[in-house]
């Protein structure tokens, strides 16, 4: 046990020089009490036996385990931000709060359920600059979702094919098409020459439809200059507003995403999290969910991320966790597992620590127990704490995050969707869910605007399908699926 690094009941944390964090932890053979000292030594200032070398002002830099709920296994523990990296370095803060702790010996759980940033705190990152607001001034689009594609196949298309593609997404009347995340300089589809072909594609599409489109290009690469240069080749050739940035940020990473934001603020920056399951699946005791990962996305300055289809489509996910995380993402004020965030108010009192509390929205019980027997593998007691509380967190002036709803959908499946979201401030990406319609791509996209017309005026999917037969092939096809 490290006591130095406890403090039961101590209100000395919500001073706003403390980040606040929750895990989940337990232990193979620790008291659990115990267990959390030792994360929060490895976690701030020390390792795993006392250092001589401590100084009283580093030990005024040491975590404090300020809570524990010994029943649910959770631990709350505090940082005092002044640890972390100046220039709102995203990375720096994973190191510590998601770094050597996830590796420890005596662990058999260790997650970080949620965090709560001070508002000292915040103003030290930069947030997004450049939101979907822009892009739907832009798109000239409100008040539905942005509706998008991803191209597919996957890779394997060559640049002048892929165009045409993303012609036929636009023309059919879709907004937004992006790079698959594993796209890149191909040798069978040069990055070059997919840019320039883009741009033709959108050109056609756009004195077509008389309606302006945006394409998302990935620009993550192997190093720094060669990142930067795809993105200026994409900034040369393409209209200003008519494309978005995106970055693989788990595996090209939180410097990456944290380089464009600050090198191209008026630019759309498009997270995509491929490799996030690795440690945000409630299977896995250890990592982060979906939401601490989406809040640090916000700090970084993500103008999106993808948040899940909240078991709708083809990717792990529930309500609990990707809807909670789209919200948190998106609102001005919103629910979160553990902390509650309203990202405008100031408040008058920085009083929003200690104002935990039970929010009942997004506890569904029956959800749970239809979890419980449809995935044997999930860590159910994980699952109930995510569920049990909720804190609250004031974002001040940051900006919005916008959710990118994406994975197995399909037009049948924009309606449900907009309905578990509540919402409509989000981009839809469909790649199979448009290309797999039986009359093809275009037909394809119609299906999914027309899906969209549908639930704008409020009547079935089967009903508005009598008049628009693109709509109707396409809950054949993908209402067997
Ligand atoms: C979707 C997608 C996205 C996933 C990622 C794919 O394609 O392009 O990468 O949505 O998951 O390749 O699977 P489909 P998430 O529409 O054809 O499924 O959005 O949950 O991060
Ligand atoms: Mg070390
Ligand atoms: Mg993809």
């Amino acid at each position: 046990m490290q006591t130095k690094y406890i403090k039961l009941g101590t209100n000395e944390v919500f001073n706003d020089q403390y980040m606040l964090a929750v895990f989940h932890v337990d232990t193979y053979r620790d008291e659990l009490l115990d267990a959390a000292s030792e994360i929060a030594a490895e976690s701030s200032t020390g390792s795993n036996i006392n250092i001589g070398t401590s100084t009283r002002f580093s030990d005024s830099l040491n975590a404090i385990v300020y809570n524990i709920d010994r029943e649910k296994k959770l631990v709350w523990i505090a940082f005092p931000w002044r640890i972390f990296d100046r220039g709102g370095n995203v990375q720096n803060i994973i190191t510590y709060i998601n770094g050597n702790i996830l590796g420890m010996g005596n662990l058999s759980a260790c997650k970080l359920l949620d965090v709560w940033f001070p508002s000292s705190m915040l103003d030290q990152y930069d947030g997004p600059s450049y939101t979907i607001d822009n892009m739907r001034q832009y798109l000239d689009l409100y008040d539905i979702p942005i509706l998008g594609t991803i191209i597919k196949p996957k890779i394997g298309l060559t640049s002048s094919e892929y165009a045409e593609v993303c012609f036929d997404f636009w023309s059919g009347g879709g907004a937004f098409v992006k790079n698959d995340e594993p796209q890149a300089n191909q040798d069978f589809c040069d990055y070059e020459s997919m840019v320039k072909y883009v741009r033709q594609a959108m050109d056609e599409a756009e004195k077509v439809t008389g309606q302006t489109k945006v394409h998302s290009f990935n620009v993550s690469a192997a190093d720094f200059d060669q990142m930067i240069e795809r993105a200026e080749l994409v900034k040369k050739t393409m209209k200003p507003g008519s494309y978005a940035f995106l970055v693989d940020g788990i595996t090209a990473g939180w410097t990456a995403v944290q380089t464009i934001r600050r090198r191209y603020p008026e630019v759309f920056l498009h997270f995509h999290r491929a490799g996030h399951g690795a440690f945000t699946r409630l299977e896995n005791p250890f990592g982060m969910t979906v939401p601490v990962l989406t809040k640090l996305a916000r700090l970084a300055g993500a103008s999106g991320i993808h948040t899940g289809t909240a078991g709708i489509g083809k990717m792990s996910g529930s309500v609990g966790e990707d809807i909670v995380a789209a919200k948190l993402a998106l609102d001005i004020e919103s629910d979160g597992h553990f902390f509650e965030q309203s990202w405008y108010k100031v408040n008058e009192k920085d009083d929003d620590v200690s104002r935990e509390l039970f929010v009942n929205r997004f506890i569904d019980k029956d959800w749970i127990e239809k979890e419980k027997k449809a995935q044997n593998k999930v860590n159910y007691h994980l699952l109930d704490s995510v569920r049990s509380k909720h804190f609250i967190q004031d974002w001040r002036k940051m900006k919005k995050t916008c959710p990118i709803i994406s994975g197995g959908l399909n037009p049948v499946l924009l309606a449900p969707f907009i309905d578990a979201m509540q919402d409509v401030d989000f981009i839809t990406t469909m790649g199979a869910g448009v290309h797999s319609h039986p009359q093809g791509t275009r037909s394809g996209a119609k299906a999914l605007v027309q899906a969209c017309e549908a639930w704008q005026q409020k009547v079935s999917i089967e009903e508005y399908s009598k008049t628009h037969p693109e709509l109707r092939v396409a809950i054949d096809f993908f209402g067997k699926k």
